[in-house]
């Protein structure tokens, strides 16, 4: 392996430099309601928004315009569009009935500290003015925005994230991973990579991305979503084998853990092989690479 965690350096730069204009860019977007409207829901907008979060999804759609020579702070609408969607998944997979979780971002869960009923408005607020940012991307075309549009609703709807969530939902209820496909990794990969797809995807789509080049930003992100979740069980088997033996059946529990890591740097090889076989040497592409290590060999 040439690149490790601690030579991210590059990418922190970038994600250093872009934050103050991404946490701007979050604030002055907030989906506010009306002063007549006195009731909790813009305090608890801006608890789960303005919360200590890392921000890599709107640094992701800043790097996908870059990398097609586009500028990473023109598309910052659409990539706060994406950081509400990221928030709002996070506010209904903490939910009770979903992943029932106490805590997020180092803080008690928004249901937990707001209500269910008011989190559940916030997530759909913060969902509905996600659509409503992608045609506030000014110096592009209207063909662009429908483009990054349609994008938008094909990553998050049942072809992506909702349906990635109800695989890990079934899977959850005890469903047998073989009953639900063949291409069980695939699938369980669904949720997190669509939302990288989005992210890259629609940032390139607003700064006139060709058709190869989508193509292979989609190859991308399915490639990171992978090694996302590889990563993801590997920690789990670090951590609880036992339980993680018991409820599902995933690669790194079926072959262990030598053979999940093998596969794990052979997935990101291949996702970095994917950007620079197709893209010129820049700052952006050197960024996205980072973020494939990162993403796979983070300890979190
Ligand atoms: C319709 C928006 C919508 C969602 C419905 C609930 C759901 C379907 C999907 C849940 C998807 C989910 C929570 C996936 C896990 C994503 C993930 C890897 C979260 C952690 O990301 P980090 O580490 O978090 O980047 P921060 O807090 O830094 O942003």
């Amino acid at each position: 392996m040439e690149t490790k965690n601690e030579n991210l350096t590059a990418l922190w730069q970038y994600v250093e430099t872009a934050k103050p204009s991404i946490e701007k860019a979050l604030r002055d977007n907030l989906p506010l309601a009306p002063r007549f409207i006195e009731t909790e829901f813009n305090d608890a907008l801006e608890y789960i928004v303005l919360s200590d979060g890392k921000r890599l999804r709107p640094v992701l759609t800043m790097l996908g315009a870059e990398i097609v020579g586009g500028a990473g702070e023109k598309v910052l609408p659409v990539a706060i569009a994406v950081e509400f969607v990221h928030t709002s998944s996070l506010i209904f997979d903490d939910l009770p009935c979903m992943d029932n979780a106490g805590e997020r971002r180092g803080k008690v869960s928004l249901h937990e500290k707001f209500g269910e009923d008011l989190a559940i408005l916030v997530g759909i607020a913060l969902l509905n003015s996600a659509y409503g940012l992608v045609f506030e991307t000014k110096n592009t075309s209207a063909e662009n925005q429908i483009a990054a549009h349609r994008e938008m609703v094909s990553c998050i709807g049942a072809s992506g994230l909702v349906g990635g969530q109800s695989v890990d939902l079934a899977l959850a209820k005890g469903a047998n991973s073989m009953s639900i496909s063949d291409e069980f990794e695939t699938i369980r990969n669904l949720k997190t990579s669509s939302l990288i797809r989005m992210a890259i995807g629609i940032g390139a789509i607003l700064s006139n991305a060709n058709r190869a080049q989508l193509t292979v930003l989609n190859r991308f992100a399915e490639l990171l979503g992978e090694a996302y979740q590889l990563s993801d069980d590997l920690l789990d088997l670090e951590e609880d084998k036992e339980i993680f033996i018991e409820g599902q059946k995933t690669f790194a529990v079926n072959k262990g853990k030598v053979s999940a890591n093998l596969r794990l740097n052979e997935i990101i090889e291949k996702a970095k092989h994917v950007l620079v076989e197709n893209f010129p040497v820049s700052k952006s592409r050197n960024c996205l690479i980072q973020l494939a290590d990162y993403l796979a060999y983070r300890e979190v």
